[in-house]
């Protein structure tokens, strides 16, 4: 059978993406052996795929020697490996995903490590999966990205196929701002997630926190009500889809499984986790010697039967957590065990499927009590698997799975008590009440089951999504209102791609007249100064604004002039000025059709915009080379390098420079600033204004900016120029 022959008819193939493949390989002694990876998200995906068809990239879990494969005949759907060396598994892997995000995600932040060089790693090959995905891309409607070891993958993706269809679903909690904010990267995160177009949590608190996060730490527009977030010039959609199990498998599983030897002598209390400091298994012990002191009628007739599967062995934390558990189990069995039973029976391993069936049907109780779970399947099994007297199921109120399954004893892990209290209640209560509330569960499950979990979030991010509504006056007032209340107002704006849109020539950019009039209001206002801060020459900028009112820095702050203004000419810009023509000779030596040189008298500009965009890369690279080996720095820009004079001299230097000569060196007590830019020269004017005034960057979704907020476009600019126009006097 060939890969996809089983898919559906009328389904696309999808194509995932997640750290690991749903097999792990290992080479024993017969060669290369495929095994069944454990874990909530394999469990949620295999199942999809294999009906569905597609491809699933993913890390294999070893390196394949040349003439080994992933895949074997028969399998439904393809498999792409993305290899890792051993530092790389160590740092991304065991590092960052598993030291820093995931106990930061769960809200351990005392467990949390961080460590710049995992960092890096993390980066590099988070892009190594976008590549590799990329180049499985082509026939995909759809390329959906899973999980926290893959955060920064969409935005990979993103310049790698700019018009793919992206989702991504993170299968762990979302933690609240204050917790997410510890996060050195917590910034390029959240940008590496807002490249996707949908981005699923499994419950409404998480999707919620992550707005939260999105709205403070990026300051990026959001309309929390339907979950849309504007960055840059594209919105965002982010929402709860909480994931489901094929209910009927395991229904099936547990109706055609055998009975399970010892099963029937002793009341069953089951828990079955990967063996993980987040699920809780230690307090879980803990709370049943409780329940055995607190109610001795239950010794001799309860066993914990707990499975923990191995996982994540090379991290320390986990080491530990294993001896603790060794340690629990043995001194709570040889507390109360007599010569024929023991409280504890402990499987350090997993079982098959059918077995786990089993075990799930014939518990009496189901004790899930993790200290923090971005959902927990396990929950959701138990149910689905009590086809005979119904069970009772105990669940952490911390697991996502506890915002549904309301009629499960719900109980604070870290309670022992309560823990206690409940396992006492599950252990004595009634057939009539324990049937009541599994058949509410069960039914529950069953109509939430894996498939409309699929559906739900498939056709979420193959649909057309509504834009963000533009900012209006209500957002600015939000933004601006009292930070300018009563104060006089300093306003900088960069010119292109600011106040007008780039065009394929700067000859053609010149401002519409909506524009022209918005600057011209804000600059007759009594309270406000308005100064144009360009890259271009002084003398080319005062005449394509044209606006008397206003100042002008040309040259990337090289030069300025305005009505309060004494002029400026930085004293190292005649000799540079000399140097450029010679710079500008040898950049024409590199120009093909579309790029060419513009003098700036005191800087340069190597366009390269109407060139084929297969040659930019190489263009840019060689005028960097060049313009750095004549002696002046090299920026880039919008399809462009610029050639800056040497001089420590930016249009951050230059603001500074115009706000005290104007307002004097307290200025900042009594004037407020406002800057607003598109360029990476731009940067160093946001840079200095951090904490002194507020900084927009009208952004695309590639870069990681220092302004304060991000504005989609040249139209949002209009609409805050007017807003600044026609606000409520202020100082003087
Ligand atoms: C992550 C999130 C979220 C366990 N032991 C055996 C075995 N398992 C299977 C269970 C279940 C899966 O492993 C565990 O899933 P969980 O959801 O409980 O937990 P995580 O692995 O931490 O999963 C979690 C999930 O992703 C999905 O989004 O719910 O919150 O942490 O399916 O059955 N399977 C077999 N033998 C075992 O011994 N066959």
């Amino acid at each position: 059978m060939s890969p996809n022959s089983k898919r559906n008819r009328g389904e696309q193939p999808i194509l995932v993406v997640s750290n690991r493949l749903p097999v792990t390989l290992q080479r024993g002694t017969s060669g290369l052996e495929r095994r069944r990876s454990t874990g909530g998200l394999v469990s949620a995906l295999e199942p999809v795929l294999s009906k569905q068809g597609g491809t699933w990239v993913g890390w294999p879990g070893m390196k394949l020697r040349p003439g080994e494969s992933l895949s074997e005949s028969g399998d439904p759907y393809q498999m792409r490996g993305v290899e890792l060396t051993d530092t790389e598994v160590n740092r991304y892997y065991h590092g960052f995903s598993n030291r820093t995000l995931w106990p930061l995600f769960h809200c351990f932040p005392e467990r949390t490590r961080f460590d710049r060089r995992d960092w890096e790693t993390y980066e590099e090959v988070n892009a190594r999966f976008a590549e590799i995905t990329a180049e499985e891309s082509e026939e995909t409607g759809l390329i959906w990205v899973h999980d926290y070891q893959l955060t920064r993958t969409p935005l990979h993706l993103r310049r790698l196929a700019p018009q793919a269809r992206i989702a991504f679903f993170l299968h762990i909690p979302f933690p609240p701002y204050d917790v997410f904010r510890l996060l050195p990267w917590a910034r390029q995160i959240l940008r590496g997630l807002l490249a996707a177009d949908l981005i699923g949590f499994h419950v409404s608190a998480y999707a919620s926190n992550f707005l939260t996060c999105v709205e403070h730490i990026l300051a990026a527009r959001v309309d929390s009500a339907s979950g849309l977030v504007e960055h840059g010039e594209r919105t965002v959609q982010v929402g709860a889809f909480p994931l489901g199990i094929d209910f009927e498998l395991y229904d099936s599983r547990a109706r055609h499984a055998g009975p399970q030897p010892g099963m029937r002598d002793q009341k069953i209390i089951l828990g079955v986790d990967r063996l993980d400091y987040t699920k809780g298994i230690p307090e879980r012990i803990r709370a049943l010697e409780r329940l055995l002191e607190l109610h001795p009628e239950h010794r001799e007739k309860v066993v914990l039967l707990q499975l923990a599967v191995p996982s994540r062995g090379q991290v320390a934390a986990y080491q530990e957590l294993k001896r603790e558990i060794d340690e629990l189990v043995g001194r709570v069995n040889g507390r109360f065990a007599t010569a024929t039973w023991s409280p504890i029976r402990y499987l350090y391993r997993s079982v098959p499927p059918e077995q786990l069936a089993a075990l799930y049907r014939d518990a009496q109780v189901a004790l899930v009590t993790p200290l923090r779970d971005g959902m927990n399947l396990v929950a959701k099994e138990f149910a689905a698997c009590q086809v005979d007297d119904p069970g009772v199921l105990i669940l952490s109120r911390l697991a996502g799975a506890a915002e549904s399954m309301r009629e499960a004893l719900l109980v604070n892990p870290y309670s022992l008590d309560g823990t206690a209290d409940a396992l006492h209640r599950a252990l004595t209560m009634q057939e009539p009440e324990r049937r009541s509330r599994m058949v509410a569960l069960r039914g529950r499950e069953r109509r939430y089951d894996l498939n409309f979990w699929l559906r739900g979030f498939l056709e979420a991010a193959r649909e057309t999504r509504p834009k963000l509504q533009p900012a209006t006056d209500a957002d600015f007032e939000t933004w601006l209102g009292r930070f300018l209340t009563g104060r006089r107002l300093a306003l900088f704006l960069d010119y292109d791609g600011t106040v007008t849109p780039l065009r394929r020539h700067p000859s053609e950019a010149t401002l519409s007249t909506e524009m022209r009039q918005a600057l011209v209001a804000c600059a007759e206002r009594r309270d406000t100064d308005v100064t144009i801060v360009s890259g271009r020459s002084l003398a080319d900028i005062t005449k394509i604004v044209g606006i008397s009112d206003l100042a002008h820095v040309g040259n990337h702050g090289l030069e300025f002039e305005g009505p309060k203004l004494e002029p400026f000419r930085h004293p190292d810009l005649e000799h540079y000025r000399e140097r450029l023509r010679d710079l500008t000779t040898v950049l024409e030596t590199i120009c093909i059709p579309g790029s060419w040189v513009e003098e700036k008298r005191g800087s340069l500009t190597f366009h390269y915009r109407e060139a084929d965009e297969t040659q930019y890369e190489s263009l840019a690279r060689e005028a960097r080379t060049l313009i750095q080996k004549a002696g002046f720095q090299a920026r880039d820009a919008h399809c462009a390098v610029e050639a800056c004079p040497p001089v420590g001299w930016d249009k951050g230097h230059a603001v500074l420079h115009v706000l005290r000569a104007t307002y004097g060196p307290n200025w900042s007590e009594h004037v407020r600033t406002i800057y607003v830019g598109d360029d990476e020269t731009d940067e160093d004017a946001f840079h200095v204004l951090s904490g002194l005034g507020i900084t927009f960057r009208i952004a695309n979704v590639d870069v990681l900016t220092r302004a304060s907020r991000q504005l989609p476009n040249v139209d949002a600019v209009h609409a805050l120029l007017r807003w600044l126009a026609r606000r409520r006097a202020g100082g003087r």
